[in-house]
Parts: structure tokens; C-alpha cells; sequence
């Protein structure tokens, strides 16, 4: 596919959501030397932190136990004779398999059950955004190099005149759980939200899923977390949560146009599907 027009990244729509007074942008992120995370902007995203911090917790209590073993063993015994290793007794091997064993059970026991968890509770659980009566539905088209978001219209059902369609340009309501159906036209693309803690791959021949639910207002980055081609690097769209109102003020006025522009002849655009239920 040819590469897509330069676009600004929030030209997708003309549309500007009515209660934007300033451009949309992403806020600085941190600062280079910041080991924290990206800001988390999701209603769920501190399960995923939660994790992440069990895990770097582990990381630093046995590098320290396994540092300070190894120095321990150097200042004892420097200088000692040296003998054949001879693979110790039955009794320290033990141990050694003990000790292993143990540290393995707790460290990724943890990190398993918490994951379990975080499976059941959020990311496999589409009960949410299914028996939510606001929740908004998503397909996203990936190609060589921009996302393409396609809105229901008014008729809330895809693949029909009223659909609205941007680029690179993600809106949705804070507060409220967003249903995103993923495809790619070419290549494998990875669906990334940093701050929402969302990553999902984009691959030829299939439709994936994923949900999330903004905190609150304000813009954050899209970005492709699959080096695709040449200019990969340009696969940057802005995810912008509205008030509700706002949304659907803007979605309104979106599909309006859209329905004006449609041209049945644009056999390209109109690659939207019937939206999956698992
Ligand atoms: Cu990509």
C-alpha cells in the first residue's frame, strides 16, 4: 500500500470536539532518567502497576540476597586454596534445589496468581464493556503507517453511511469502557496506549479485542509498538477523552458530515465489518 498522506495528527476529522479550546496534545512525558511508568490514565491501569511493582520488588530483594551472597563468598575466601569442584553432598544439593524451588514458587506464583486475577477481573473480561449500554465500540484498521477508527453512526451498526471514520485520531469519553476490535490491511502492527496500559497486535486475517476505560479528560499518545517498515517511527496517533457530552456532540456532527460525504464508489473506505460479539 502506498504510504499515507502526511497528515497533522489530530487532522483526521475537521471536526473539533466542541470543548477544545487548545490544539490537541500529548503532555510531556517524563523525564529521561524517570524510572516510573508512563502517567496512568486508565480506570484499570493500576492492576497492571500493581504487578509491575511486585515484580521489580522481587527483582531488588534478590539481587540484594544474591550480590551480597557473592561478596560474601569473595571476602571469605579469597585466597583460600584452590580445590576440584567435587558437586557437594546429597544434603547441599538439596538445599541448593530447595532454595531454587522455593524462591521460584513464591516469585512467579505471585506474579502467576496476580496475573490470573487481572485476566479474570479486566483484560478477558468482556462482561464489562458488553453489558455496559454505553460502552463505545471501535474498529481500528492498521496499515503502512497510520491508524484508521471507525465510529457506528447513529445507526450503531458498522459498515454504513453514518459511519465516521479519522486518522490517527482516536476520540472517546472518559468514564466510560471502550470496545476496540483491531485489524491490519499488511503487516503486523502493535495497538499501543501507553498510559492506558493497552498493548494488542494488529495481524493480517484476524479481528482482536481489547477494552478500556479512560479515568478522565484529557490526550495521550497511540502508538505502534511493531517496527512495520520504514517509517514505523510515524505510526503515532492521539487517543483524546471527552466529557460525554462532548463525545457525542462530536460524534454527531461527525457522522452528519460523514453521511454527506459518503461515496459508494470508494471501495477503499468502506473496509469496516459487522461487529464481533465473542
Ligand atoms: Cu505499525
Amino acid at each position: 500500500m502506498a504510504e499515507s498522506p502526511a497528515l497533522p495528527l489530530s487532522s483526521a476529522s475537521d471536526v473539533a470536539p466542541p470543548d477544545a479550546q487548545a490544539p490537541l496534545a500529548v503532555p510531556p512525558a517524563r523525564g529521561a532518567w524517570s524510572l516510573a511508568p508512563p502517567e496512568n490514565a486508565s480506570a484499570t491501569g493500576d492492576r497492571i502497576d500493581a504487578l509491575l511493582a511486585t515484580s521489580h520488588g522481587f527483582d531488588v530483594a534478590l539481587a540484594a540476597v544474591m550480590l551480597g551472597w557473592l561478596l560474601l563468598a569473595v571476602v571469605r575466601f579469597r585466597g583460600a586454596r584452590k580445590v576440584a569442584p567435587d558437586g557437594g553432598t546429597r544434603r547441599s544439593r538439596a538445599w541448593v534445589l530447595g532454595v531454587a524451588l522455593g524462591v521460584f514458587g513464591v516469585v512467579d506464583g505471585t506474579l502467576f496468581l496476580g496475573s490470573q486475577g487481572y485476566l479474570r477481573d479486566v483484560l478477558w473480561n468482556f462482561r464489562v464493556p458488553a453489558e455496559d449500554p454505553r460502552t463505545v465500540r471501535i474498529e481500528i484498521n492498521a496499515h503502512q503507517w497510520s491508524w484508521e477508527a471507525r465510529y457506528a453512526g447513529a445507526d450503531g451498526a458498522f459498515g454504513t453511511k453514518d459511519d465516521v471514520v479519522t486518522w490517527n485520531d482516536l476520540r472517546v469519553p472518559a468514564g466510560v469502557p471502550v470496545w476496540v476490535q483491531l485489524v491490519s490491511t499488511d503487516v503486523v502492527h502493535g495497538f499501543s496506549l501507553p498510559a492506558f496500559r493497552v498493548k494488542l497486535d494488529a495481524i493480517p486475517g484476524r479481528v482482536n479485542q481489547t477494552w478500556f476505560q479512560a479515568a478522565r479528560e484529557g490526550a495521550w499518545e497511540a502508538a505502534c509498538y511493531q517496527h512495520c517498515g520504514t517509517s514505523h517511527y510515524r505510526m503515532r496517533g492521539i487517543l483524546t477523552a471527552l466529557s460525554p457530552e462532548a463525545y457525542a456532540a462530536w460524534l454527531h456532527e461527525a457522522s452528519l458530515k460523514a453521511v454527506q460525504g459518503y461515496d459508494p464508489d470508494d471501495t477503499a473506505a468502506h473496509w469496516g465489518w459487522v461487529w464481533r460479539t465473542p
